[in-house]
């Protein structure tokens, strides 16, 4: 009976969810699989924008199969509203908790507040929301954002504290509203505005992909005659901007140097050849992790209100060194 219903949920949302499983009915108290028995998670993920997205995703996928999760994963393609309903769905379906990175840290207090009401925990992955609702989730899993920007602005610093003049430097942002992009600026900009030679001359958002940061940094070298550094958000845009500085006939990480975030294979690997500066790490081997959380949240233990995941920096003899090993 409870297959039959979970099959029709599943047709009715059809393309939003890749499985449906055998959660208790609506109108049951989500069980935790009831007896200590297998829970399901409904997850809803960013999208596929960069190689740190599919690194996430992977994580989260094999440390559902290893930790007996029943997963119910589903892609938003980046946008806010396949989100939400997705996140509705995974409501209706009674599933036990619902994970999701939120693609903009605003416009979720509904349907938090729908889930809080249906009595299903949530748990934020990788990026926080903006929310005034109390208790809408449990606990927020990820890295410091902040402290990411800090230590890529602290990287500059150092490295032009003898410059004579202006040193021009130019931002390539993440998704415009997103947590991320928000704080890496803003580590960033609090970092650098130690030394007032290092001026940011242009900054815009390439929404994390690489066409995004290629586009945008052809448009600032066809505006900017002289440009010293790019600050790209993640190793992706990072990577789009050094085709465009070959094109025009530059060296990147020479003519132009370039500090990155995320330390993903090909970002590593461009560090490593001398194309790339700096990158500082941001892991996306969240799975573990999430999955142990989710089930303490079902069982009703305590968890702590933010898991900060630890990350470390890289120059290119660092990146060198650790490439080969490197599990992302
Ligand atoms: O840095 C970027 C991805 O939210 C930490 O999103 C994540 C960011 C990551 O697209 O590559």
């Amino acid at each position: 009976m409870k297959k039959l219903f979970s099959a029709m949920l599943g047709i009715a949302t059809a393309g939003v969810l890749a499985a449906c499983g055998s959660g208790p009915a609506p109108g049951a108290a989500p069980g935790g699989g009831g007896e200590g028995g297998q829970i399901t998670m409904g997850f809803s993920q960013v999208g596929a924008e960069s190689g740190w997205r599919t690194a996430n995703t992977a994580s989260i996928q094999d440390a559902a199969k290893a930790a007996d999760v029943d997963l119910k994963f589903s892609d938003a393609n980046g946008k806010q509203e396949n989100q939400i309903s997705a996140i509705r769905s995974f409501i209706q379906q009674r599933v036990d908790v619902i994970a999701f990175s939120p693609v903009v840290r605003t416009g979720w207090d509904a349907v938090l507040l729908e889930a809080k009401n249906a009595g299903i925990p949530v748990i934020l992955t990788d990026r926080a929301v903006d929310t005034q609702e109390k208790d809408v989730y449990k606990t927020f899993l990820g890295a410091d954002f902040v402290r990411e920007g800090q230590w890529a602005g602290d990287w500059v610093v150092k490295q032009y504290a003898a410059a004579p003049g202006p040193v021009n430097i130019v931002q390539l942002e993440g998704t415009t509203g997103s947590d991320p992009a928000l704080e890496r600026s803003s580590g960033f900009a609090e970092a650098i505005s130690t030394n007032p030679n290092l001026t940011v001359i242009a900054s815009q958002t390439g929404d994390f992909t690489r066409s995004g940061g290629k586009q945008v940094m052809e448009a600032f070298l066809k505006a900017n005659p002289k440009i010293d550094l790019v600050f790209a958000q993640n190793d992706d845009m990072a990577l789009g901007a050094m085709e465009a500085i070959e094109a025009a006939g530059l060296k990147p990480g020479q003519d132009i140097k370039i500090v990155a975030i995320d330390a993903t294979r090909d970002g590593m690997q461009a560090l490593a050849d001398g194309k790339i500066n700096f990158i500082v790490e941001c892991n996306p081997l969240l799975g573990p992790e999430l999955m142990d959380l989710a089930k303490k949240v079902v069982a009703g233990d305590e968890v702590p209100a933010r898991v900060v995941t630890p990350d470390e920096t890289f120059d290119q003899a660092q990146a060198a060194a650790v490439l080969p090993e490197r599990k992302y």
